[in-house]
């Protein structure tokens, strides 16, 4: 099993809530925007929408992030089920709430965490929720009964990515992947936190353990790229160099905390080893919009002794080779390791980081380039494939 789950059902998991689980209501009808097969476009229709059963709760969603990995699963870089509605990052109101549900109410606002975490499973209990066994289950798109509450008008069930497919109006999910926050964050920059920000963020911090003093190199300017920079900068790094071909993706690099910048790696080895005095980057952050095995040694030869390189970008499912120097992995106790939501824990992390953002800490305002409606969302993928966007937001009150 590729996210090596333990089991679909733990006993007394908030989950799986022991409740009656007759349906409430009839349903509703709702707008979503649907990939129908590997390649297709993302096209706006009418679904079905079924109520929440046991454990879920019906969304109003306000806002949603376009993160690139929706662009993956439109791709097949990461194969999901298809038809699939798309969307992981988001914010909305509850309301409706199902039997069973705990700690949440019609009303409450909430931010989605990709991953879902049950709190219960060894992962959440040791402090790794992004691990989380149920969360990866959920990840395949299908609720966690194993059945579907979204349909297309013919009646087909649709998936929804990550189990969320925050592009529709409403979506019913697994309270699992439910944040509540305050009422008072604007939900078009909290739902950042349910993905982009958080990863990024917690790649510096929590997977990279960026410490004071540091030197860090970010690979990738996008919406988790310019979070691992912000998160290096507010772990108090040195020197931050964040490496992208788009000009303006380095010139918003600045704005968010790089010192230096370059347009390529082959640019920016000689000036990190030349500004550190040949010790080249403490922490290395990839967050390219697709990553790439082969430049892995190329990242790791400037990477300081004892160094660290955090494979946070998703690379093509179909690759399996990769470019490293063992012999120097060993000789120099570097160190090469991955992370799914910046290692963070949805629970605590995303309340912690509006927090950051409401003391000025942490720059949600200048993420957001630009909003969509739901009606634009190719055209919103369209600009960010054309590098004119730190983060796309669709609105869906516009
Ligand atoms: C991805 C990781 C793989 C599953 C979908 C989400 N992370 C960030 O976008
Ligand atoms: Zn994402
Ligand atoms: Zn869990």
């Amino acid at each position: 099993m590729p996210w090596g789950f333990r089991c679909a059902t733990i006993a007394c998991c908030p989950v799986f809530p022991d409740e009656d689980d007759e349906r409430g209501g009839t349903g509703m009808k709702t707008e979503a925007a649907i990939c129908w097969d590997v390649g297709e476009k993302w096209s706006i229709e009418e679904i079905e929408l079924d109520p929440p059963k046991a454990g879920e709760v019906l969304v109003r969603m306000v806002a949603s992030g376009m993160c690139h990995s929706d662009e993956h699963v439109r791709t097949g870089d990461l194969l999901g089920s298809y038809p699939v509605i798309g969307g992981h990052e988001g914010a909305g109101i509850i309301e409706e709430v199902g039997p069973g549900v705990d700690g949440l109410a019609v009303g409450d606002h909430v931010v989605f965490g990709f991953v879902a975490a049950c709190g219960k499973c060894p992962s959440c209990a040791t402090g790794h929720s992004g691990l989380c066994d149920v969360g990866g289950i959920l990840l395949t798109g299908v609720q966690a009964d194993g059945t579907y509450r979204h349909h297309a008008q013919s009646g087909q069930d649709l998936a929804t990515m990550t189990c969320l497919g925050t592009f529709s109006r409403h979506t019913v999910v697994n309270q699992a992947s439910c944040v509540k926050i305050l009422d008072h964050y604007p939900l078009d920059k909290a739902c950042l936190v349910g993905c982009g920000v958080t990863t990024g963020w917690g790649s510096s911090v929590y997977a990279a353990e960026v410490r004071p003093g540091d030197d860090v190199l970010v690979v990738g300017i996008g919406g988790i790229g310019a979070s691992a920079v912000q998160g290096a900068r507010l772990a108090g790094a040195e020197r931050i160099f964040a490496v992208d071909p788009v000009p303006f993706k380095r010139e918003m690099a600045m704005v968010f905390g790089a010192t230096h910048t370059a347009a390529s790696l082959e640019e920016a080895a000689p000036l990190i080893n030349q500004v550190t005095w040949g010790k080249n980057a403490d922490k290395v952050i990839m967050t390219m919009g697709v990553g790439d095995g082969s430049l892995i040694d190329q990242v790791m030869n400037m990477t300081a002794k004892r160094g660290r390189v955090v494979v946070t970008n998703v690379h093509p499912m179909s690759e399996k080779t990769v470019s490293l120097s063992l012999s120097w992995l060993t000789l120099m106790e570097k160190q090469l390791v991955g992370s799914i939501f910046g290692s963070a824990n949805l629970r605590y992390d995303i309340p912690h980081l509006l927090r950051l953002y409401e003391q000025g800490q942490l720059d949600l305002d200048t993420m957001v380039t630009q909003t969509y409606t739901l009606d634009q969302v190719n055209e919103g993928y369209d600009d960010m494939l054309e590098g004119r966007n730190i983060r796309g937001v669709i609105r869906f009150d516009d």
